[in-house]
């Protein structure tokens, strides 16, 4: 059963002035709207949270040429249309599983405005690797510090404001399953894809050797292919040895792969599965 937010919330449709009104499965999905994402660990309530923002209103289907589900819905916060994209779970973006490139892929080409970024609050530690990871892609990332009640019944504290100001984002605690912080999350992705607040990612910082060649590296690759975005990250893959990345690169492929995102097959269903 999905738990939608916008009753958790007291909301209500007549509603068109309150800044927390999330009226789910309120956007057309052709309609102008931002895109983002919830991306995060297996089990920390992505799809939890995303079922609460879209309701019942989703198309689920493939990823394309994969066997992995893909979920989309739409919604919509105070004046603003979403569409959001449930993304596979995944602990790291390396693309060591179809999971990890899909997750990787979506959040390098379709360069969402926004990453919801979900934190198993129990487990910040082993969370950290994927959400830094993350940041050094995108600096359209909001953390969503979920499971909170279950950190609360195990005493764990934690200074969600401290690690917001380490990360470089805003993070936001909340219980998916119940709705709490949402509507502050939702604010704070609003404030984010609005351009209202501005985020300082946390990003690894190279030695004086290494950044000249990443810079050598970012110039040859912005050369040839002038449309890819986050030209800095891929070189640092490259750099790395990532396979995959060195593929895309010798067939062309790396520029299909902004095509490659987009054309799936979707169906209408009434529910997306968590
Ligand atoms: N206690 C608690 N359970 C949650 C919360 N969010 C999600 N869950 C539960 O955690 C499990 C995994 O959630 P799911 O949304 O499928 O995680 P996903 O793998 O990240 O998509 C489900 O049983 C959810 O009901 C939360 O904030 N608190
Ligand atoms: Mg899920």
């Amino acid at each position: 059963m999905i738990t939608n937010f916008k009753r958790l919330l007291g909301q209500s449709n007549s509603c068109d002035t309150c800044s927390q009104h999330i009226e789910s499965g309120g956007a057309e999905l052709s309609q102008q709207h931002y895109l983002i994402t919830v991306a995060g660990n297996p089990n920390t309530g992505k799809s939890t949270l995303f079922n609460g923002l879209t309701g019942l209103k989703q198309h689920v289907g493939n990823w394309p040429g994969k066997t992995v589900m893909r979920a989309e819905g739409g919604f919509r916060y105070g004046t603003e249309n979403y569409k959001i994209v449930d993304l596979p779970g995944t602990y790291s973006l390396l693309a060591g599983s179809v999971e990890e490139e899909i997750a990787r892929d979506f959040i390098l080409f379709e360069d969402p405005d926004a990453v919801i970024v979900v934190m198993d609050a129990t487990a910040v530690e082993r969370n950290l690797n994927l959400t830094l990871q993350i940041l050094e892609i995108t600096d359209h990332v909001v953390v969503a510090l979920n499971l909170m009640d279950e950190a609360r019944r195990k005493g764990i504290t934690i200074d969600h404001k401290g690690l917001s100001k380490e990360l470089g984002v805003p993070v936001i605690p909340t219980v998916a399953r119940t709705g709490e912080g949402i509507g502050y999350l939702m604010q704070a992705v609003s404030d984010l894809v609005e351009g209202r607040i501005q985020t300082n990612p946390r990003r690894i910082q190279l030695d004086h050797v290494l950044e000249e060649m990443v810079n050598e590296l970012v110039y040859e690759i912005k050369k040839s292919f002038p449309h890819l975005k986050n030209s800095r990250w891929i070189a640092l893959r490259l750099l790395d040895g990532d396979s995959s990345i060195y593929k895309a690169f010798e067939t062309g492929e790396i520029e299909d792969l902004f095509k490659k995102v987009h054309p799936y097959d979707l169906k209408s269903t009434a529910e997306n599965p968590a």
